[in-house]
């Protein structure tokens, strides 16, 4: 049974096409800077926006119909939302997914019971994956939604609760496994506080990095030998959430020693929660060599929450594709965290967000190569720096002076030397002049 008999399939008709059914700039076979397009830009959909999410707010409940033809709530509902998953990434030629636990089976009473459900979905969702080629990009486990969870997973200050985020974590890695997913993620929603006069923060970053180390340890016997992820968030739904960007979440994995078995999931929307930019976050994660995986959407500057809006921003997705070219590509690829805006409520406006996402970043993409194929950027930025290729700059950088034999070359300049121009807004012109040639 089809879901979406109306919409044909997606195809790349080029920028002049007013087809609102099709590609402008997304084009998969186009190579570019030797690779194509697809494998330059892995995108993957997230089973609970796309699947999931029907527009409920704090405000009022649902406004799109996600029902696929089922009761919301039962197992024939689950499957529809396979049925209806494969159809929709088949169509657009998305060949990844991503997926929590309870967004693919409804939570039941016990742990077994919900554990059969995922026994039952994941063999269905094998079979579609078996017959379309469609990939699993990484899975998690919702370790934030069910009322337990209100004082943190990993953080809790119950050790029972501690137990059932473990059985989470234990399941969601088996089902991981078993679909071939790349990554494993840990978004800690609700790790972190509201309040430090109720918190021990250093016993609950022990524990959490003990469950962490736990998973890798389960994760490594079963087979799995794809990345862990921390997704960092500073805020939302706690005031603060302990991996709050990606330099304090590197921190963290290399204090607890989850450095080699860890990267970092970077959501644009998150990064300008923590008050940076995507392009910020990434270059961290790049130069510290743990960037992991991207969930791509983007936030509303004039709002202080998570939008998770369809990327839209072509400035956005060629810094961060600049970023990744630069980084030697993507170990994860680009899930597309991003909802519908509640107004936007139909079966078409879903394709409309993913053709529109996937557009944006495929612009992103030949914007950033030809950023680096016209070489005036990047060769700024290195003739910025060339008083450390030769003379004392060469002595510094290869570890071989002292705090003296500087303090003595300074002294015998006498006037400091001007260190020259940053030029930022003749950069900023070439940008220009690239993205609107
Ligand atoms: C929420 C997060 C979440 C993670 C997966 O803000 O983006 O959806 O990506 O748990
Ligand atoms: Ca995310
Ligand atoms: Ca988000």
């Amino acid at each position: 049974m089809s879901h979406f008999e109306s919409i044909p399939k997606i195809k790349y008709e080029g920028p002049e096409s007013k087809n609102p059914l099709a590609f402008k700039f997304y084009d998969a076979d186009r190579v570019i800077l030797g690779k194509t397009m697809r494998e330059h830009l892995p995108f993957a959909m997230a089973w609970w926006h796309n699947l999931c999410a029907a527009g409920t707010d704090m405000f009022g409940t649902n406004t799109a119909d996600k029902s696929f033809g089922a009761t919301p709530g039962t197992m024939e509902h689950a499957r529809a939302k396979v049925d209806a998953g494969f159809e929709f990434m088949e169509k657009l030629g998305i060949e990844y997914f991503c997926f929590h636990d309870v967004d693919l089976v409804p939570e039941a009473e016990t742990i077994a019971e919900t554990n059969a459900r995922l026994d039952e979905i994941s063999d269905y969702i094998l079979e579609k994956m078996k017959a379309t080629g469609i990939k699993c990009l990484w899975g998690t486990a919702n370790l934030f939604g069910n009322p337990r969870y209100m004082n943190g997973a990993g953080t809790s200050n119950s050790a029972d609760v501690f137990c059932f985020a473990a059985a989470q974590i234990k399941k969601a890695l088996d089902i991981t496994v078993k679909l071939g997913g790349r990554g494993y993620v840990f978004w800690g929603g609700r790790e972190g506080y509201e309040n430090l006069i109720n918190t021990d923060m250093k016993f609950e970053l022990d524990n959490i990095a003990r469950l962490m180390r736990m998973a890798v340890e389960y994760g490594r016997s079963i087979g799995f030998e794809g990345d862990f992820l921390i997704e960092p968030k500073p805020m939302e739904p706690m005031k603060h959430q302990y991996d709050f960007d990606t330099a304090t979440s590197i921190g963290f994995l290399r204090q607890y020693g989850l450095d080699k078995d860890f990267k970092i999931n970077i959501e644009a929307n998150h990064a300008t929660l923590a008050g940076h930019t995507f392009q910020h976050e990434l270059r961290v994660a790049a130069i510290n060599g743990m960037l992991g995986s991207i969930d791509a959407n983007q936030g509303d500057n004039l709002l202080g929450w998570d939008t998770d809006e369809f990327p839209f921003d072509v400035y956005e997705t060629t810094m961060c594709m600049y970023e990744v070219l630069k980084a030697g590509g993507l170990r994860g690829g680009l899930n597309f965290d991003a909802k519908n805006r509640r107004t936007s409520n139909t079966y078409e406006d879903m394709f409309y967000g993913f053709i529109l996402g996937m557009d944006t970043f495929a612009l992103g993409l030949i914007k950033a190569a030809a950023i680096i194929e016209d070489g005036r950027i990047e060769k700024f930025v290195e003739e910025k720096y060339s008083s450390f290729k030769s003379g004392i700059g060469a002595k510094i950088v290869a570890d071989e002076t002292t705090l003296e034999e500087l303090a003595s070359h300074a002294e015998k300049l006498g006037a400091p030397e001007n260190p020259g121009s940053g030029r930022i807004e003749y950069l900023e012109s070439i940008v220009n002049s690239i993205l609107f040639r």
